[in-house]
This record gives C-alpha cells, structure tokens and sequence, in this order.
C-alpha cells in the first residue's frame, strides 16, 4: 500500500500560520534531499540543531526561501527508526510549501497520512498501541483523554498483554512437551495447574475489560440530553455546565424549542450536551416539532438528565418522563435548591443552576453514570473499541482452552489450539499478528505528516 523505499517528506505542523513550522524528511535518501536544498558548505552533524538557509531546489536562480534550524537524527534513532531530516522554519504556509516543493524537487515522495508513524510501526520503534497512541494523544481535547492515551504510548496496556503472553507461552511450552513425550502423560504439567494458568490470565483479561467502558468513554465522549417539563431550569442548567450562557432563560414556559447543543468538559469526558424543548402536551406546531425532537435526542443519548423543580410540587409530566426514562441511563435533577423544598427524593441530586450549589456533585454523578468514574488503581485503560473486541475474542479462547483443560480425556492439542488462538488475538493488538487491511484502516484516520 505504501512504498517503504521511498524517502517521504510532509509538514509537520498544522494547516495556518504561527512562529515555527516542520518539515520532516524521513527515508535512506534524508541527507542526501537536505544537502541539496540547504544552503550550507558543511554536512549535517548528527542530532545537532544546524542553522542553514533552504533554495527554491529546482528554480532556475535557486534562491533561498527561508533560514531555518536542521537536525538531522541519523537511522535507527529517529522517530521512524530511518534517517530523519527535520526543518524548523518560519511558520507560514506559503514559506513551507516552498520548502516541502523544493524537497520533492530534490527527490522526496509527499507522504501519506500516517506513513512516518507506519514506518516507526513496521521498524519496530512503536507497537500498534502505541501507533495508534499517537493519533490519540493528537486528537485529545481535554486533559484527560491525553493522559490515557499518554499512557498507552508509554506503554502500560503494551506491559500488561506481553504478561499475559509470556503467561500463555508458558503454558504452551509444557503442554508441547507433554505431547512430545506421550508416555508420560500430563508429566510436565498438571491439568489442574493448566486451568489455574489459564484462570490467572482470564482475571488479569477481565480487569482490563472491566476498565474498557471508562476507557471508551474519555476517547470518545458521550452524549448528555438534558430532559424535563418547561420552566424546571433545563437551559439555566445547560448554561450552568458549560460555564456561559448559550441557551435562552426567560420565565416564560417554551422558550426552547429547538435541540440547543454544545460540547463540554465535564470532570475530563468529553460532552455533548443537548438542551431541549419542555415535555408538555402543546398545540403549538413549532413546540410540536421541538418536543418531538426533544424525544429523539433523549433515544439516541448515552445518558439523560431528568431535570424537576424541587419547589414545586410534581406534575404528570415529571412522573411520565421519569417512568419514561427509568430504563436509560439516567440522572435525577432536583433544581431550584435555593427555593424552598416542596418534595424530596433520595435518588435525585438537589441543584441549583442559578447560584450553582450541587453542580459538582452533578458532574460526579454524570461523569459516574456514564462509567468514566474514578478509574481502578493500576489499570490500563482500553480506549479503542478494536483492541476491547480482540481481548474478548482472546477471552472466549482461553475459557475454552480451560473447560477442555478440566475435562479427562480431552486431548492437550484442543487446550493447544486455543491457547494460540488466543494469542493469536492477543498479538493483534500489539501488531505482531495484523493485516495489511487493518493496518490500512488504522493510519487513515492519521493526518499528513504524523
Ligand atoms: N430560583 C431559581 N430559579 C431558577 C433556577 N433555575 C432556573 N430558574 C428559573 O426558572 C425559569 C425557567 O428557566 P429555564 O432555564 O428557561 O427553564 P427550562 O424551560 O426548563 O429551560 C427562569 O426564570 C429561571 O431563571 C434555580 O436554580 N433557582
Ligand atoms: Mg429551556
């Protein structure tokens, strides 16, 4: 899909202006490509930061374009793991085209999306988690979805499944024994031991697994709808989480009645929230068309705020959307805690969204709803929906592996094949075990230059 041979070059940094800009040159040919565009007598030394002029390669009067500082990071200790020309210039778009055009001149490739992190993938520099890290930790919009995948750079899911499979290697190779030395039966290892091998690596699994929804939730956010009769303080509340006032508050009942979303950092998840039209019964076709899209919205929610007026006593409205809403994830909304209390419910958090008492709790409760809650120490956070369906199917393997362990008179090669099998899947997470197609899927979704 990608030829490997070629020496690639792209812009670094992103699409508009700023101080600094990067090219990066990445391939056997780096040195070569650098020494022609830049202006300068001496060779680049290796990791030294090298002020030089770059030429307009292949004009005519070969005049510079702009001063910038080289490095070269001489193969394998680059970022791709191949020698690696970087240009820091100055950060306009125009300069840097020019730049990266007199690159290609002197015989780059303009990279695709992905390929410098492919390269370091396929050169051993980053597993596929970490590859995959990368695209994460570039993308993160609030602290804490960097951090988890920080993490994953760094290596902790990486540490944890190469345990695992040492664990299951481990078993294999005493299980081959046995087969290659049948007399002896199950000398080399007991069943009972293969079972408790086998049941060690399925907790450490279902840890992770257990973990995953959190996981899940910091990379890809979560839809919060906010729901209720008119007049509660649904848009007070919205108003309130996002910190400044985008939706309309009047005390007249059906202000809202178009779906009002923005995005927000709730405890580091990554929110949508959704504001909408009262639930009432209404002749008004414009509010007809709110409320129904009001119940829309609260279909497709991961988590619906059931907001009520704590001073004033219910309606049939309230008890209908709370029986309505029973069988979603839900959180109750007592509002207006600074009136006086007219009903109380344990299960509901008293708010109010005007002096803002209770919205900290609130935002625990959501964020905990949601299963983003404090995380398990020492857990690995599985953020990627393709690696939590692998360490499932490894999973599935390995209970198999352990009921045929437990029964006589099943042979060692059906506990064999699914003990690989299992780290079969566990490999494809790492990429030890992946095809192109899916290496493919994966560095698409990377920008040019990453
Ligand atoms: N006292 C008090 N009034 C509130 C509170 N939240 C909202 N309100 C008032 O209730 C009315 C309706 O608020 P609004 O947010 O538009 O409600 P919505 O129709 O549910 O969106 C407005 O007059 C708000 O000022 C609160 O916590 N305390
Ligand atoms: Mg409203």
């Amino acid at each position: 899909m990608f030829s490997p041979d070629d020496t690639i070059v792209a812009i670094a940094t992103p699409a508009g202006r700023g101080s600094l800009g990067v090219v990066r040159i990445s391939g056997s040919d780096a040195q070569g490509i650098a020494a022609r565009i830049l202006i300068r007598d001496l060779p680049l030394e290796p990791r030294h930061a090298t002020f030089a002029r770059v030429r307009a390669y292949a004009s005519e009067a070969q005049r510079p374009v702009d001063e910038v500082i080289a490095t070269w990071f001489p193969a394998p200790h680059s970022y791709t793991g191949e020698h690696v020309v970087e240009l820091s210039t100055h950060g306009s778009p125009v300069v840097l085209q020019q730049v990266l055009k007199s690159a290609i001149d002197a015989g780059a490739r303009l990279a695709r999306p992905g390929e410098f992190t492919l390269r370091a993938f396929v050169n051993g520099k980053k597993d596929l988690i970490q590859a995959e890290a990368v695209a994460d930790l570039i993308d993160a919009v609030t602290p804490l979805q960097a951090r988890v995948a920080f993490d994953q750079l760094e290596g902790t899911l990486t540490t944890k499944i190469a345990a695992m499979d040492a664990g299951l290697l481990e078993l294999i190779a005493a299980l081959e024994a046995s087969i290659d030395f049948p007399d002896e039966g199950y000398h080399f290892i007991q069943p009972d031991a293969i079972a408790c091998g086998i049941t060690s690596v399925i907790d450490e699994l279902d840890r992770l697994l257990e973990a995953s929804t959190r996981g899940r939730v910091i990379r890809d956010g979560a839809t919060v709808v906010i729901a209720g009769r008119p007049n509660v303080g649904k848009s007070s509340l919205f108003n309130a989480l996002l910190g400044h006032d985008r939706a309309i508050v009047t005390e007249t009942a059906g202000t809202t009645r178009d779906l009002v979303t923005e995005t927000c950092d709730i405890e580091g998840v990554r929110v949508t929230l959704v504001d909408t039209a009262g639930v009432r019964e209404t002749s008004d076709r414009v509010e007809i068309e709110g409320v129904w899209r009001g119940a829309r919205a609260r279909d497709v929610a991961d988590l619906v705020v059931v907001v009520l007026d704590a001073a004033e006593a219910m309606t049939s409205d309230d008890e209908r959307l709370l029986t309505e809403n029973s069988n979603r994830q839900n959180v109750l909304v007592a509002n207006k805690s600074d009136q006086p209390s007219v009903w109380h419910r344990d299960d509901a958090v008293l708010v109010s969204a005007t002096s803002g008492d209770g919205l900290e709790t609130l935002r625990r409760r959501i964020v905990t709803a949601l299963g983003a809650g404090e995380p398990q120490r020492d857990s690995a956070a599985i953020s990627n929906v393709r690696h939590a369906t692998l360490l499932e199917r490894a999973r599935t393997h390995l209970a198999q592996a352990r009921d045929a362990a437990a029964h006589d008179g099943i042979s060692e090669e059906f506990v064999l094949a699914d003990l690989h099998a299992a780290r079969i899947s566990l490999g494809e997470v790492v990429g030890t075990h992946t095809s192109e197609d899916v290496l493919a899927h994966i560095f698409e979704r990377f920008c040019i230059g990453k």
